[in-house]
């Protein structure tokens, strides 16, 4: 842990889920032996986002609504490094939907830590598409009209190879999760449910730690992607957590592209100087 230990001092909220996540994800990281600089860790904007100089590494701090197509880019660009994306739920069920459902059905090589807050943090307490239907919010005082999107469901729809759900206030599962989502084969969507003090009044550190519970524990088998669905869609009473599907035999992004069957080297590597001047001579 010592090795991502930073000298900037945390901006976050007293009692904020962010730090919970933070600790959970350099300790999977230690678990599995991997350096600062033997990672590519890549934040969106927003409080989570925020975490990209509280640690040390190989950190890239993208655009609101955009980490996962730049952290998709560099785990095709180099598929021997493993790529964490982190980013908030206004960025990934508004501004970057679409990036979202194209990184599940690809089955790109990474882990996306979903932080859960159910609101727009940063930007003081915005309802998002996840933040439950009537609630107040800073923005919308009486509550927003919209019907709140079943974030679960329509990952589940995209026929992903690994979801898991984890809270903010589980550290050890948390890193159980991190550890199981860095070794998957594909794209390992993780929904962080987040305590939010500040703007979230609803799911609170209490609520959910009265509500979530630990479905490996009680036997579940996320092999069954048909169980996990209907486990993870039904948060009425509790919510289940823990890795809840997962498949190995899809292969990922990188292993089905026809052109790359056979190459030993990675794009990184094959990355040269090239002289365009005959190029830009025909357009002179
Ligand atoms: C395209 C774009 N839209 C809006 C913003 C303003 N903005 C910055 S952070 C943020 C909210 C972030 O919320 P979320 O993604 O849920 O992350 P959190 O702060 O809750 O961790 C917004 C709206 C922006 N920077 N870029
Ligand atoms: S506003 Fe919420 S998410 Fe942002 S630092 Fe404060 S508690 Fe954390």
């Amino acid at each position: 842990m010592h090795d991502y230990a930073c000298d900037q001092l945390c901006t976050w909220c007293d009692g904020c889920g962010d730090y919970g996540i933070w600790t959970a994800a350099k300790r999977a990281l230690v678990d599995l032996n991997m350096a600062p600089w033997q990672v590519l860790l890549c934040f969106d904007v927003g409080c989570h986002g925020n975490m990209s100089d509280k640690l040390l590494g190989y950190r890239f701090h993208g655009l609101h609504g955009r980490v996962l197509p730049l952290a998709a880019g560099a785990a095709l660009a180099n598929p021997h490094i493993p790529v964490l994306a982190f980013g908030g739920d206004g960025a990934s069920f508004s501004e970057g939907v679409g990036h979202l459902v194209h990184a599940v059905r690809s089955n790109y090589r990474m882990t996306f830590i979903m932080h859960n807050n159910a609101n727009y943090g940063l930007t003081t307490g915005q309802a998002s598409a996840l933040t439950w239907q009537d609630q107040p919010m800073n923005s919308s005082p009486n509550g927003v009209p919209e019907t709140t999107l079943n974030s679960m469901d329509f990952v589940f729809s995209l026929q992903p190879t690994f979801v898991a759900r984890g809270w903010s206030g589980d550290i050890p599962q948390m890193t159980r999760i991190l550890t199981a989502a860095i070794r998957h084969r594909g794209f390992a969507y993780v929904d962080m449910l987040q305590a939010c003090p500040t703007y979230n009044k609803f799911a609170t550190h209490e609520w959910l730690l009265n509500h979530c519970y630990d479905a490996n524990a009680k036997g579940h088998d996320p092999k069954d992607f048909e169980k996990a669905r209907a486990l993870a869609v039904d948060t009425q009473k509790r919510v289940a957590t823990g890795i809840l599907y997962q498949t190995e035999d899809v292969p990922a992004f990188h292993e089905r592209l026809k052109p790359r069957e056979g190459v030993t080297t990675t794009p990184v590597e094959e990355v040269k100087i090239v002289d365009t001047s005959r190029w830009l001579k025909a357009f002179a």
